[in-house]
């Protein structure tokens, strides 16, 4: 499909109780490349394949979750473009100025019903990915340090109202509803997986009293031997697991859903399916969502930390 409009997730600031601690678990047993630290102390730091300057940004704060998740604008007029459209929905914006966060530009910033910020943004500095544009080789040596996935793929994030959030991906930012989970009433929606690419999903909502809640950021593997290698080396370092290595039903991403110092979810995985626009939204019940295998395909259970631990 052609790429216009929101191109991909591009950074999740996450708050973290203790900065050092973070640190080691990002960089040293996730594996991320660190790419810098700013006068407020923020570390900000990049997957081994991605281009861009930075996807996750660590601030020290009293408690965990999500500061914000912000997307990548094909560039400056779609900027423009999607800001005036979240105004004539009735959405209320504010402009970021460019360089608040390293290597990023003017960042477009506004609050879902659900509570949670959510940036576009068009312009962050490439510094590639370590390998030469032409003739380049498949991999570099960032690739063997920890887990290191290739990419932040997307999050999960809990909140109210995600039926007005749904209507805002979809009627204003250009995205599709790719899976669904129905509620008990068989009619709202419990939770929404939706794409504005190819992927089986770029942001997902669970319907949740409490607003603002951070449930994980999911990072992209590339094959289910390094999912298994990335269990490994959590049970070496210590890593609290929190589902698999399964194969969850809805998406058929094949993950571990696992914690950070801080409490904080983070999922590495593999595989899923390329959706298209025009497909149907594949729909699960509720009761799918555990007996159906919604959640664990193997297991067919509802774990109960999947709708209480969230940060
Ligand atoms: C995902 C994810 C569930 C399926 C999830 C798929 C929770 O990649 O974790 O968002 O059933
Ligand atoms: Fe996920």
């Amino acid at each position: 499909m052609a790429m216009t409009g929101v191109l991909r997730p591009g950074h999740g600031a996450i708050r973290v109780l203790d900065l050092e601690e973070a640190v080691h678990h990002y960089r040293d047993i996730l594996g991320m490349v660190e790419t810098g630290r700013d006068a407020q102390g923020r570390v900000y730091l990049k997957c081994w394949d991605e281009r861009d300057h930075n996807s996750v940004v660590l601030r020290q704060a009293d408690r965990a979750g999500l500061d914000f998740f912000g997307f990548k604008v094909r560039d400056k007029a779609t900027l423009d473009k999607m800001e005036a459209d979240l105004k004539a929905y009735g959405l209320k914006t504010e402009r970021i100025p460019a360089g608040e966060m390293l290597a990023t530009g003017e960042r477009v910033r506004f609050e879902l019903p659900s509570g949670h910020l959510i940036e576009l943004y068009a312009e962050k500095k490439a510094v590639g990915n370590g390998l030469q544009v032409t003739n380049p080789a498949p991999w570099t040596k960032a690739s063997e340090n920890g887990i290191a996935p290739v990419r932040l793929d997307h999050c999960l994030l809990y909140g109210p109202n995600i039926a007005e959030v749904q209507k805002i991906f979809t009627e204003v930012l250009g995205f599709y509803l790719v899976e669904r989970v129905l509620a008990p009433d068989n009619e709202t929606n419990a939770a929404i997986w939706m794409s504005c690419s190819h992927k089986v999903h770029d942001i997902a909502f669970v319907e949740h009293p409490e607003p603002g809640k951070l449930h994980h950021l999911s990072f992209l593997l590339d094959s289910w031997e390094e999912v298994l290698r990335a269990s490994d080396i959590m049970s070496m370092n210590g890593v609290p697991i929190d589902i698999g290595p399964t194969r969850h039903g809805i998406t058929r991403g094949c993950t571990i859903y696992a914690f950070d110092p801080s409490g904080n979810r983070f999922e590495t995985f593999m595989g899923g399916y390329q959706p298209y626009p025009d497909y149907e939204p594949t729909t699960w019940t509720f009761d799918g969502l555990g007996a159906g295998g919604g959640l664990d395909y193997p297991q067919r259970k509802l774990h109960e930390t999947f709708l209480t631990v969230v940060t």
